[in-house]
């Protein structure tokens, strides 16, 4: 029987699930696409062939139609409706970041280990992209020797009209939060956060470079810029003591003329991380089918790490310190890693 899937949220990333599951997820049926607006709701809902609409998101995730949920809608809804979809007893993939409070992720961490059992794949999609899978496996073929340091850079053409001061830190760089700390297979001991002399700190997207350091020694930078201008650009290279390992963009073509070479720059980040996303979702229908949580997939305590990390990078930023980050024992039920991926 195929699972019956609701989207809550359907803005930008809410509409691009919709239309993967409708397109790209044989097996799924888009039953639901509720959000705040009606008219938005109906929308994608007609754009997708979604069987029904709704408003009331809480409503929707308790629907008897209902097996799994996706949650798209603002950042600070996350955790409450991660929590309503755990107390319904079903699967869900959330967006990240899970909150952008260590509070409310302890809460989804606390829901779950009562039914000892995971019920969140956090959408940190990169895990599922080739470029950083390919990486990752060659790390562990050994091709670079031990990983000492990673560069990361992370720029948006423009910032969004909802974005504060601190949302690089909190919604933007938790994807090289968790990408880094995935790669590395290690914890974050301390944050440090810069800002370029001269920008306006509290204006949408100002730019931050921020330097890490792990409980395995090594050391992470992430320049991210939401205001880069010219395009969606994600670079990373991982530096080891025989060599590195650059990831590459799909890029299908490039362009040669007036004694100079052009490459395109998508405009968002769902082209760049379209085979990700489309991955990162066959996973968790196969978790909503099968009950086996992704190997590679991140999970509520891969979503707490990420925004206690943020919450000391936003504290760094505020005080010009460098944060350190306790070591924390993490419950057994996050240590399983059950399924392997195809
Ligand atoms: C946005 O929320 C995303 O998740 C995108 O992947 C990221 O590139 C962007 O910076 C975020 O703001």
């Amino acid at each position: 029987m195929s699972v019956r899937i609701a989207i809550i949220g359907a803005g930008i990333m809410g509409a691009d699930h919709a239309r993967i599951v409708s397109e790209d997820l044989p097996g799924a049926t888009l039953q639901v696409v509720c959000d705040a607006s009606e008219a938005r709701a109906r929308a994608i809902a007609q754009a997708c062939g979604a069987a029904d609409i709704s408003t009331d998101p809480l409503r929707t995730i308790r629907r008897a139609d209902i097996d799994a949920v996706i949650i798209a809608s603002p950042d600070e809804t996350h955790a409450s409706l991660s929590l309503a979809a755990i107390e319904a007893g079903k699967p869900v993939l959330c967006e990240k970041p899970l909150s952008q409070n260590a509070g409310e992720c302890r809460a989804v961490i606390d829901a779950e280990v009562a039914r000892d059992r995971r019920f969140v794949q956090l959408g940190f999609m990169r895990r599922f992209d080739p470029s950083y899978r390919e990486m990752k496996a060659a790390l562990a073929e050994g091709a670079i020797g031990r990983a000492i340091m990673m560069h990361n850079t992370h720029r948006n053409v423009e910032a969004p009209a909802n974005f504060t001061g601190q949302m690089a830190i909190t919604n933007s760089a938790p994807h090289e939060f968790d990408a880094a700390r995935f790669m590395l297979d290690a914890d974050y001991t301390a944050i440090s956060v810069f800002q370029p002399a001269g920008v306006d700190a509290s204006k949408t997207g100002a730019p931050v470079f921020m330097v890490l350091e792990t409980d395995r020694g090594q050391i992470v930078n992430v320049e991210v810029n939401n205001n880069a201008a010219y395009g969606y650009d994600v670079r990373g290279e991982l530096v080891g003591e025989k060599g590195s390992i650059q990831l590459t963009a799909p890029i299908h073509t490039r362009r040669n003329g007036h004694l100079m070479a052009f490459e395109h720059y998508p405009a968002d980040w769902r082209p760049r991380f379209a085979e990700a996303y489309r991955l990162q979702n066959k996973a968790f229908l196969g978790f909503v089918r099968t009950g086996m949580f992704p190997a590679i997939a991140a999970d509520s305590w891969d979503g707490y790490c990420a925004t206690l990390v943020a919450e000391a990078g936003v504290a760094a930023l505020r005080t010009g310190m460098r944060i350190s980050l306790a070591k924390m024992d993490r419950s057994p039920l996050y240590t399983a890693r059950q399924e392997t991926l195809q």
